[in-house]
This record gives structure tokens, C-alpha cells and sequence, in this order.
């Protein structure tokens, strides 16, 4: 009953602060909204704040965060199949991965119901969800509890690349006007206009974290991941206090998820389907799964913009760097 009041007084607050509120439309003809400092898409807005306010992390859960198109799908699988490794490579031929797309194994945090904030606790221990919300705008219990985090960063120019891919094939407002020019899609993010962005003050509040609290929180780059996925799955499984034994190595655990997870057996699986309430097709989530594939779609000058605006915002974060 306090929940549904709750839910109420969320929707209230959510309508009047939308009133208020810095918006822009992105290139992809979706509405953004501003709350304090990052870009939100509209529509899921609503949901972000209310998972902001009534999740109760627990200390066993497990979090992973990402800017859209960093890896999500990737560290879903791998948490999931690391996490779970006992049950579900008793039977290879069991294995979820096969038969889903990772976004149905590991939700994110803003899909539970607004009037049901429970539904949350259905999943078994250790509970995993994912997000997109920069590190300060995680619930409280979150950044409180003993849960763990693990963030996947990816190279801002690849990140964008795959980006215009993706939400130019999945419309997200089914009217909008059609995707503004490479141009002045660039310009908006290097402006920081993008969603969850600006995509620097979203990696460095996570490096920061990392930096402050290694053991809660674990930082990867998408780009280390593609170099040695199996020393990354060690990390992982390390990090989340679950290492693998010298038996499960002897028998190739470590290969064999690195393998099933691997781009070329997730893009395998049937992706015909869509996610989240029909708005994505399954197969957008894996194009290339490359690294540098940017140099296929940005001029010199856009490379050259961004080295220098990753050299003034990154001048803070000694290590947190991108080849390019
Ligand atoms: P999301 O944040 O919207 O869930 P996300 O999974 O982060 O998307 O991004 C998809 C990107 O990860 C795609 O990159 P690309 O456009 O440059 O190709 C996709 O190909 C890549 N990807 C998906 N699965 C894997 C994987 N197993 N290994 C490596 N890259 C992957």
C-alpha cells in the first residue's frame, strides 16, 4: 500500500519535474531530459527514478554498468555465466546462452514495473542487473551496501560509431524527423549531449569510484576485454569473490565461458526477436564487436577534436586512457 502511494508521489514528482527541466531532442529524434548534469532518455526516465529511489541493493548483488554500447550485452553474458557456472555447465547443452539473448538473463535496473518495486527481489542470490545511470546517480543502497559494481568503459569513438548503428536502425520515436547528419551527431556528443553522457563525466565518476574502492568496484575496458578475454574472466570471477578452482581450470572452464560468450556465439544464437517491450531488435546488439572500426566512419578532423577534448577531460584521471 506505502509502495503504490510511493509509485504515486514518484509519477507526481517525475510529471512536475519534466516541467522544469532541461530537454533536447537527440539526433536519433528521441527527447532527452537533463537532471543534475547527465542526459536521460525521456522515456525511460520516469523508470530510472524510481529505481533510483526504491532499490534495495543487497550485499550479494551484483551491478553492472556501462554506457549504452559499451559491452552491456558482453558483461551480461560473462557475469551470468561466471556467476552461475555451477548449474549451468552441468549441462552444456542446457545453457540459457544458447537459446537467449543475454538481455533476458540479466535485466536492467529501471525495466522492474513502477507499481511493483518488488518484482526486483524475484531473481535468486546473488542477484544481477545492469544500468546505464553514471555512478552518483545510483541508489543509495547501492553505492552503500557491500554490493559490487563492475563497469565496462569503451573508447568514446567507437562508442559513438556503434551508437549511430544502432539507433538509427531501432527508432526509438517512430515519427521523428530521421537521424541528423555524422556531423552534427559528433558535435552533440562532444558537447556531452548524449544519452547518460556526457560521456566523460560518466567514466571518470566510475574511475574515481574504482580508484577509491577497488574491492566494490571493478573497472574494465571493453578494448582489454577483445585483447585477453580469458585473463578477464579470471578478473571478474576474482572480483565477485567467486575464483575459479584449479580444477574448473584444468577442465577449461575459463576457455569455455570466454568461448560461449565470445561476439560469434552470442550473434549465433536465434536473434530474430526484439528486447525491452519490443523497441529493439535482438540482432542490433551484435554489428562488428570490433575495436577501431571508427576509422571506417570519422574524418581526421573528428578524431583529432575528440583526442584533444579526451586530453582536457581525462587530464584529471591519470591511467584512464584510450588508444586511438
Ligand atoms: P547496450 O548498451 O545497448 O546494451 P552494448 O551491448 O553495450 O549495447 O553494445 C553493443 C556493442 O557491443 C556492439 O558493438 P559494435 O556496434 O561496435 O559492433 C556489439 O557488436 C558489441 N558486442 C556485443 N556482444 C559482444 C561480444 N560478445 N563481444 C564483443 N563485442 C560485443
Amino acid at each position: 500500500m506505502e509502495k503504490k502511494q510511493d509509485t504515486k508521489e514518484d509519477d507526481e514528482f517525475s510529471e512536475s519535474l519534466l516541467q522544469t527541466i532541461e530537454q533536447q531532442t537527440n539526433w536519433d529524434g528521441s527527447s532527452m531530459v537533463k537532471y543534475q548534469g547527465f542526459w536521460y532518455v525521456k522515456r525511460f526516465f520516469q523508470q530510472e527514478l524510481t529505481a533510483h529511489k526504491h532499490f534495495k541493493a543487497k550485499d550479494s548483488d551484483v551491478i553492472l554498468s556501462t554506457l549504452p554500447k559499451a559491452g552491456t550485452t558482453w558483461l551480461k553474458a560473462l557475469a551470468f555465466s561466471i556467476v552461475n557456472r555451477s548449474t549451468i555447465y552441468r549441462d552444456v547443452d542446457q545453457n540459457p546462452l544458447l537459446t537467449c539473448n543475454p538481455h533476458k538473463l540479466v535485466r536492467f535496473l529501471f525495466t522492474f514495473e513502477e507499481n511493483n518495486p518488488n518484482q526486483l527481489d524475484k531473481p535468486t542470490d546473488p542477484r544481477i542487473f545492469a544500468t546505464h545511470v553514471p555512478f552518483k546517480a545510483l541508489a543509495y543502497s547501492i553505492r552503500e551496501s557491500a554490493c559490487k559494481i563492475i563497469y565496462v568503459c569503451r573508447n568514446p569513438l567507437d562508442l559513438f560509431v556503434s551508437a549511430r548503428h544502432f539507433f538509427t536502425e531501432n527508432k526509438l520515436e517512430k515519427d521523428h524527423a530521421g537521424p541528423l547528419g555524422l556531423d552534427e551527431s559528433f558535435d552533440m556528443v562532444c558537447e556531452g549531449t548524449q544519452p547518460y553522457g556526457p560521456f566523460w563525466e560518466h567514466m571518470t565518476g566510475y574511475w574515481n569510484a574504482h580508484l577509491e574502492n577497488p574491492r566494490k568496484v571493478l573497472f574494465l575496458k571493453y578494448e582489454d576485454m577483445k585483447e585477453d578475454i580469458v585473463f578477464n574472466v579470471k578478473k571478474i570471477a576474482d572480483f565477485l569473490g567467486c575464483p575459479f578452482s584449479s580444477e574448473e581450470e584444468e577442465r577449461g572452464m575459463v576457455e569455455e565461458i570466454s568461448m560461449m560468450c565470445s561476439f560469434q556465439s552470442l550473434k549465433n544464437v536465434d536473434n530474430n526477436g526484439y528486447s525491452f517491450r519490443g523497441l529493439f531488435k535482438n540482432s542490433t546488439f551484435f554489428r562488428k564487436g570490433e575495436v577501431g572500426d571508427w576509422s571506417n566512419y570519422l574524418t581526421p578532423a573528428m578524431v583529432e577534436r575528440m583526442k584533444k577534448l579526451m586530453e582536457i577531460k581525462f587530464q584529471g584521471s591519470p591511467g584512464l586512457t584510450f588508444k586511438i
